[in-house]
């Protein structure tokens, strides 16, 4: 076991997830939701509190547009956590019915091509390594516009953000097969993604949002195809049964979640160079929130322990023999042990309570919080 592993992970948690969310039938609202980014910030840094491996909240923006980025940074660090990965967003403005950046008109590509560039400001200002773009543009109908020459105008924005960037910092590119657009994403799989960011540069990488597939995709297979290229950027965890249901991580498919993680451990990625992003994007529609994303991280954990489990000496040695079941064997004996117990020891040796989910009840501040936060605006999709 290699709990090195264990000890130096980290989990970026989304901003958005602690503000109401809903489906397109409904967005429930919750007592205590967060009324501006501060506020998300607090309720990030209780899930950090409790599990001692989420230090740093990603922003959408506008949704977490601020006066001030630098007093946010402060604030964050004033509550033990940090700012992560900036996410744009291209896709709630009438504007952009056709798309942003890969619209006809080029108006709108400028204007959208404007708030990525307002982007990259935030992160000179947060001191954000990464920009996460993901485009809602596509075509709902055969014929409604060319995907060739929507490729041509998608290729040269991210050209234009890319050599905005400074050295330090990256583009991460995410894909996802369908929703909002129906016929044509101009970014549907891992492959338009991949094909994009190499023709960028280095600093171009992929985002794996497992939501994002086709049901029965492989997605461990894409995870180690881009490991091996030295373009995985990034995760966003969620489950999905369906669709992109934004569901707690590991919920749907624990099995599925330990594969990837042991891909990812197989392809560097958990050493102590990796830059890969281990972000959550998540929505808690029914769930109370800051106990949602304290379930998700412990999803994570559990998972990357089982990953770590496995016995790579005798799963290579059983795929040299071409021992089919032996090598089945060694892996879903890592699968099935109970890592509850070990994550818990781990915990209390960094003076954390070993149970998360119970120390941040018993804490008081869900209470709190429904006490404190009466009146103004709570955040939610679109605020
Ligand atoms: C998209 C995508 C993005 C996320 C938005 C809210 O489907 O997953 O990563 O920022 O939703
Ligand atoms: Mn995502």
């Amino acid at each position: 076991m290699n709990s090195e592993i264990l000890r130096r992970q980290q989990i970026e948690l989304p901003s958005w997830a602690f503000g109401n969310s809903g489906t397109r039938f409904k967005v429930f609202t919750q007592q205590g939701v967060p009324r501006d980014p501060f506020e998300k910030i607090d309720d990030a840094a209780q899930v950090h509190r409790y599990t001692g491996v989420a230090p740093s909240v990603a922003l959408h923006i506008p949704w977490d547009r601020v006066e001030d980025y630098g007093a946010l940074a402060a604030h964050a660090a004033e509550q033990g956590v940090r700012l992560g990965t900036i996410n744009a967003n291209v896709f709630q403005d009438d504007d952009y019915r056709l798309g942003s950046v890969a619209n006809p008109d080029p108006d709108v590509r400028k204007k959208a091509l404007a708030h990525l560039f307002e982007c990259v400001d935030v992160m000179d200002a947060t001191g954000s390594r990464d920009l996460k773009l993901w485009f809602a543009d596509g075509t709902n109908y055969p014929g409604q516009d060319s995907i060739r020459e929507r490729q041509d105008r998608l290729a040269e924005a991210l050209a234009a953000v890319y050599a905005r960037l400074g050295q330090d910092q990256r583009l991460i590119l995410e894909y996802k097969l369908f929703e909002p657009a129906f016929y044509t994403m101009d970014v549907p799989d891992w492959g338009t993604a991949f094909a994009h960011c190499l023709q960028l540069g280095e600093r171009a990488k992929v985002c794996v949002d497992t939501g994002h597939h086709a049901p029965g995709t492989n997605i461990e297979f894409i995870v180690a195809v881009l490991l091996r290229a030295g373009k995985l950027g990034a995760f966003d965890f969620n489950s999905r049964f369906y669709a992109d249901d934004d569901l707690i991580v590991g919920a749907a498919d624990p099995f599925q979640l330990f594969r990837i993680l042991f891909e990812v451990r197989v392809g560097g990625g958990f050493d102590d160079d990796s830059e890969i992003a281990f972000m959550l994007d998540q929505c808690h529609n029914i769930e109370p929130k800051i106990p949602g994303q304290i379930r998700s991280v412990m999803n994570v954990q559990e998972a990357t322990a089982k990953a770590s489990l496995v016995d790579s000496d005798a799963l290579r040695a059983a795929q040299a023999a071409g021992d089919v079941l032996g090598a089945h064997g060694v892996l879903m004996d890592a699968y099935n042990t109970d890592v509850r117990p070990l994550l818990a020891d781990l915990r209390s040796e960094q003076g954390l309570d070993p149970d998360p989910m119970a120390a941040y009840a018993r804490s008081g501040y869900a209470e709190r919080i429904v006490a404190e936060r009466v009146g103004g605006n709570q955040a939610g999709w679109g605020a």
